[in-house]
């Protein structure tokens, strides 16, 4: 799905700042034939939640209803008006003048709706209606209760089955933009490198495109062209043509090819022209594009033919005041931050990110994993891991019907991204639980499918799903690990929790011969305590825990990356495990730093890219011989 630009045949508005909103409780229903009475004011976009004040709204579960104006000139009628939301969380039905004109489940992300003929010149009312409802047949899973009080009307409670708190509303941009009526619906890039060139295999979908030619160019990042090709929209040879819609293919052929890189995100504007026989510009469509290759070998991660070292975090998007809405300043902010630390990479736990952080990605030269919102397929997930031995998760599970078309949504939305180096199909699911093989054999050979990259893939790994017990995991290309020896377990021991990991991670080795990312991997932090002694929640604490991970890491050929948990402090449910949110950050939910990210910086600015070798760059003990 094409992220919505302006170019010279199209044009583009934001629909984004105040709305009316309001939720359906204390007898309110929406009626969307009718204009919205009595809401009250939202920005957009934003999580609702920490716009509001008092506990009821702040928390409130069920259906909600935002409404604005939507102004349309006749000019704007000429062309093809669609229009399009970033992402609604989660559930959702968007209405125009009263008119249905878009549904979608998920909330995470975009969908849009051509509004040509719903809309009439002048004023028109666009009201979306949504649910932040949770179950066994959504993704992410959630806990809920429902009951009737005794006017009948019903009552939602949603616990989330995961740790992180369930943000929802408007959350993403939402947008209206024109594309002429011959138009271009969808491109795909794929680039072979071989030597010093590159091939670039472009496949164009385009629509009412029969008899126009497709005409494409790159751009390098200087804005010269470096090469074009042309052929016909609706090449029969190639594409097939399907009722008004064409394909065709066409290559674009670098002879001096520059990579994009972990580190130097360099791009080519790819520009897409639909032609006519005079060769006046039809549509025009631009798509950036880093050129960069990926292949696993033995136990090396290569990044264009170069073993690449993972150094970063999972995230969350999780900001003060906007919560999980939205914020293009804190996505500066965090990759700069990581350019501070030394991080090179992220996994976007526990669900996909914007579009705009992934474009940021590709031109920072980001590294990332690129993670489906399969978070909370563990029944009774909870802190207590003794909790979740039970072996039912599977049968009780109806979400793989979410699951299917949330994976495909991604990667038809992230495809062309150079910065998506692998597919996150879970988190920390009940691997171990029978069952847990068939559910994921078919995600997997789904998103194999699917991805014209064929980019690896896998899940990410619960602690209590030991490599004895581990199911699914054979269908990884890469064993990603969350542990948590020294804090779940071994509380306060490093010792103890260093002879632990390590014979696990000897049975990981041994059972798959594979290589192992730590993706998650922290200690609650809360800035200001210290202690001398091994106290949790100390920063102290935190930065020799890291240690110990850290030197067993860098004991290990396998381990070709760590991701810590987590970058910065972040909101979750209440529970007497949490001190106003998670405080696993290295950073403050403010995106100040704990003591760790200093120490951590060290070793990270230390670490190359590429061919870190393990034993040249033993970590600077001195500086941990002060904790
Ligand atoms: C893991 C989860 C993550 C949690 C983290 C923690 O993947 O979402 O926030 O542990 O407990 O279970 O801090």
């Amino acid at each position: 799905m094409l992220y919505p630009i302006a170019t010279q045949t199209r044009t583009l508005f934001s629909l984004d700042g105040i709305w009316q909103y309001r939720q359906e409780r204390d007898g309110f229903q929406a009626d969307v034939t009718k204009p919205l009475e009595g809401g009250e004011t939202i920005a957009v976009p934003g999580s609702f939640n920490d716009q509001l004040v008092t506990h009821d709204k702040r928390h409130f579960a069920g259906y909600m209803v935002y409404e604005r104006n939507l102004a349309v000139t006749p000019q704007m009628l000429e062309e093809r008006l669609v229009l399009r939301f970033g992402s609604v969380t989660h559930n959702c039905e968007v209405f125009v003048n009263g008119q249905a004109v878009a549904k979608h489940r998920g909330g995470f992300t975009p969908f849009e709706a051509d509004v040509t003929t719903a809309v009439t010149p002048g004023t028109n009312r666009l009201t979306v209606r949504l649910n932040n409802l949770l179950d066994y047949t959504t993704l992410p899973v959630g806990n809920l209760r429902q009951w009737q009080d005794e006017q009948g009307a019903t009552h939602y409670k949603v616990d989330e089955n995961f740790d992180f708190f369930n943000y929802a509303g408007i959350q993403r941009p939402v947008r209206l933009y024109t594309t002429p009526r011959r138009w271009i619906k969808d491109v795909t890039l794929l680039a072979d490198v071989s030597g010093s060139g590159a091939v670039i295999h472009a496949q164009a979908e385009t629509q009412n495109a029969a008899g126009l030619t497709l005409h494409l160019s790159a751009k390098d990042a200087a804005n010269h062209l470096v090469t074009e090709v042309q052929v016909q929209a609706d090449d029969p040879g190639q594409g097939q043509g399907q009722g008004q819609s064409q394909s065709a293919k066409a290559d674009l052929v670098l002879t001096d090819v520059h990579l994009w890189e972990p580190g130097e995100g360099y791009l080519y504007n790819i520009e897409i022209e639909l032609r006519d026989s005079e060769g006046k510009v039809v549509d025009q469509y631009i798509e950036p594009y880093g050129v960069r290759t990926i292949e696993l070998k033995g136990l090396e991660f290569l990044i264009n033919g170069k073993p690449f070292y993972f150094k970063g975090f999972g995230k969350h998007e999780d900001y003060p005041l906007h919560g999980r809405g939205f914020d293009e300043v804190a996505n500066v902010l965090d990759l700069n931050l990581f350019q501070w630390v030394g991080a090179n990479s992220f996994r976007t736990s526990h669900y996909p990110y914007s579009e705009e952080m992934m474009r940021l990605c590709d031109q920072r030269g980001i590294v990332v994993i690129d993670e489906v919102p399969a978070v909370g397929l563990m029944e009774n997930f909870g802190f207590n891991l003794r909790g979740m031995g039970e072996d039912t998760t599977w049968d009780v599970m109806k979400t793989h019907e979410a699951h299917r078309e949330v994976l495909s949504e991604l990667i038809q939305r992230d495809k062309n991204h150079a910065c998506v180096v692998m597919w996150s199909i879970a988190n920390e699911p009940a691997s171990n639980q029978k069952g847990a093989y068939e559910y994921f054999k078919p995600l997997f050979d789904q998103a194999r499918t699917e991805d014209p990259q064929r980019r690896p893939c896998t899940l990410v790994n619960i602690m209590v799903s030991t490599p004895d017990a581990a199911l699914a995991e054979e269908l990884c290309d890469v064993i990603c690990l969350n542990r948590y020896q020294g804090w779940y377990v071994q509380t306060g021991d490093l010792e103890a929790g260093e002879v632990a990991l390590r014979a696990e991670l000897d049975q990981w080795v041994e059972r798959f011969g594979k290589p192992i990312l730590f993706t998650e991997y922290g200690a609650d932090t809360v800035p200001g305590l210290h202690a001398v002694d091994d106290i949790p929640f100390t920063e102290e604490y935190q930065v020799r825990y890291y240690h110990m991970y850290h030197r067993v890491f860098d004991d290990y050929p396998n381990v070709i990356g760590e991701q810590l948990w987590n970058f910065a402090d972040f909101e979750t449910k209440v529970g007497i495990n949490r001190v106003q949110g998670n405080k696993k950050g290295i950073f403050t939910r403010t995106r100040q730093p704990k003591l760790a990210a200093h120490v951590l910086r060290r070793r990270w600015q230390n670490i190359p890219n590429f061919d870190y070798d393990k034993g040249q760059y033993a970590e600077d003990a001195e500086i941990y011989d002060t904790f």
